[in-house]
This record gives C-alpha cells, sequence and structure tokens, in this order.
C-alpha cells in the first residue's frame, strides 16, 4: 500500500535528495517514479535499496500519479504540472514557475500549513526564504513585524553541480571566481538593480506570511562555501523585544533549533547544519540603531529544508489533510 510518486528532474541534486527524503521519512511510496528530460533517460538511480531507471517526462507519465514532486525548472514546471494536475495528480513544486500565482499556495509547513487548502498544484518557496520564515513568524506573533531587512551568504550548492564544480574544482561556471570571493549576484539582474533572487526574497516572505504590503528588502551574496545558506536578517518590530520571551518561543518552534552562546564560540554554522534538516538560529541580539530592533544569524541546509524536505514535507501535509 501507498501512493504513486513521481520525481520530475529525478536526476538533478534537488531531485536526489527528494528521494532520500521520501526514504529516511518513511512516506508512504506504493510506486516511484523516476522522470527526467530525455537526454537522462535511461540512468538508473537507487530507490529503497533497488536500482530505479529514468523515464524520459512526457504528458503521459502522470497516468496514475498521486502525488507529483517537481524540480527540473520553471520551464518544465510551467508545462507539465497541470498536464500532472489535469491526470489527477497533486503538485509539490520547487520552481520558481507558480509562486507568485495568486491562486498557487506557497507553502512553509511550520509557518503557513492552513494555506494549503484545496489546490492541485502547491508551490515550494525559494530556499533562502524558506529558512528566514520560520524565525520570521516567532517573532511577528510576539512583537509583530514592522520591517526586514536580510544579507545573505549562499552556498554554491544553490546553484547546482555547476557551482560545486566551481569551488572543488576551479571549473568556471560564475562570472566571477567564487573561490576566495564573495559575489553580490545571484541570478539576474532586473531593471531597479537588484536581482531575481533577492526580489524572490521580497515577494515570497510577504505572501507566505500574508502580509503584501510589509516593508522587506535583500541583498543576496553567493559565498565560498559548500552547502548551506546563511542569513542575516535585521528586524524592526511594532513592540519593544523581550529577548529572553523571544529564545523561548524560537526553542519551542518546530523545526528551530536555537544556537546562541557566543561567549562559548556556539553559534549557526553552515557546516554543522549541513545534512540537517532544521533551520538554525544565533546570534540573537538587540539593534540599537532604531526604536525596537532585532538582529539575528539564520542558518540551514539549502538543499534539504530550502528544498527537498520542505516538499516532502508538504507532502505529508496532503496527507494530514486527506487531500492525498
Ligand atoms: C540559489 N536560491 O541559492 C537559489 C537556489 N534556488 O542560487
Amino acid at each position: 500500500m501507498g501512493y504513486v510518486v513521481a520525481v520530475v528532474g529525478a536526476t538533478g541534486m534537488v531531485g536526489r535528495k527528494m528521494l532520500e527524503v521520501l526514504e529516511e521519512r518513511e512516506f508512504p511510496v506504493g510506486e516511484i517514479k523516476l522522470l527526467a528530460s530525455a537526454r537522462s533517460a535511461g540512468e538508473r538511480i537507487g530507490f529503497r535499496g533497488e536500482e530505479r531507471v529514468v523515464e524520459e517526462l512526457v504528458p503521459e507519465s502522470f497516468h496514475g500519479v498521486d502525488l507529483a514532486l517537481f524540480s527540473a525548472g520553471g520551464g518544465v514546471s510551467k508545462r507539465f504540472a497541470p498536464e500532472a494536475a489535469r491526470r489527477g495528480a497533486v503538485v509539490v513544486d520547487n520552481s520558481s514557475a507558480w509562486r507568485m500565482a495568486p491562486e498557487i499556495p506557497l507553502v512553509v509547513p511550520e509557518v503557513n500549513p492552513e494555506a494549503v487548502g484545496g489546490a492541485d498544484i502547491i508551490a515550494n518557496p525559494n530556499c533562502s526564504t524558506t529558512q528566514c520564515v520560520l524565525p520570521l513568524k516567532v517573532v511577528d506573533e510576539l512583537f509583530g513585524l514592522k520591517r526586514v531587512v536580510y544579507s545573505t551568504y549562499q552556498a554554491v550548492s544553490g546553484s547546482g553541480r555547476g557551482g560545486i564544480q566551481e569551488l572543488e574544482e576551479g571549473e568556471r561556471y560564475y562570472p566571477h571566481p567564487v573561490r576566495g570571493n564573495c559575489l553580490p549576484h545571484i541570478d539576474e539582474f532586473l531593471e531597479d538593480g537588484s536581482t531575481k533572487e533577492e526580489r524572490k526574497m521580497v515577494d515570497e516572505t510577504r505572501k507566505i506570511l500574508n502580509q503584501p504590503e510589509l516593508p522587506v528588502t535583500a541583498t543576496c551574496v553567493r559565498v565560498p562555501v559548500l552547502n548551506s545558506h546563511g542569513v542575516s536578517i535585521n528586524i524592526e518590530t511594532r513592540e519593544e523585544v523581550d529577548l529572553e520571551k523571544l529564545r523561548g518561543a524560537l526553542e519551542e518552534f518546530s523545526g528551530i533549533v536555537v544556537e546562541d552562546d557566543p561567549k562559548s564560540n556556539i553559534y549557526p554554522l553552515a557546516r554543522e547544519a549541513s545534512e540537517r534538516d532544521e533551520v538554525f538560529v544565533g546570534r540573537l541580539r538587540r539593534d540599537l540603531s532604531v526604536e525596537n530592533g532585532l538582529n539575528m544569524w539564520v542558518v540551514a541546509d539549502n538543499l534539504r529544508k530550502g528544498a527537498a524536505t520542505n516538499t516532502v514535507q508538504i507532502a505529508e501535509l496532503l496527507i494530514e489533510g486527506g487531500r492525498l
């Protein structure tokens, strides 16, 4: 017994991670279908100890599929997610294709599980946004958010294999060397001088927290770190922050681990967050430059909580809610 699950983009880094997470969390998979472009069809990938052959993605691939997890880029999702939904599958999409469509829920299960509703396509947010909205939700519930300033330190694994190869082997992928450098350039530049990654952080934060007018700004930077994104979040709140109350609430919140003992050199680190599913929060302190200011440092594995784990958690919500 179990669901027929399709993983679209199964040969990619996030697709493979999805398979790992499905196994680890013992998601009730009855049958798995591994789908990818014609170029990758025929490759073999292990799932639950057995080798499976990757099939070419075509609309008919979704016959009989209950759940389709997509991570093959926006173009593929735009074209094939409606094909999957039309054939009765519920889609959880990790691309940016549907995130800002008003009728499509954008979900982080610990933050806005109620948003899932009865949608056929549910979007998984961008990795850098996902890890931030957990602690932001806690701050908002306690003190009210007034303004959010993000500065990111994003790992090369967020760019896929190309980024990893550049950092590990020196094979050029980015417009400038990433080794020994910080590149203030993630995704394409927009007309207003910001990047698409920065725009995603602004728009997606507002949508997930259901605060369309919340002032949010971001500077996104690629750093020579293999895996796990770090984000410095500067926050202005409506009410005065009680740091002890905040620390307690963060510790209680599902999916967050507080690591905050700077005198003992304890704070979230990319290497320690890698291969973990939680969001690590530390360096909690007041920002005295404004009336109600707060700073924090937030680290998470961008391939797990930022992508695969959050996608599978959404699928688990679908089961809990009787959608699957
Ligand atoms: C990055 N946020 O780190 C992207 C991946 N979705 O480049």
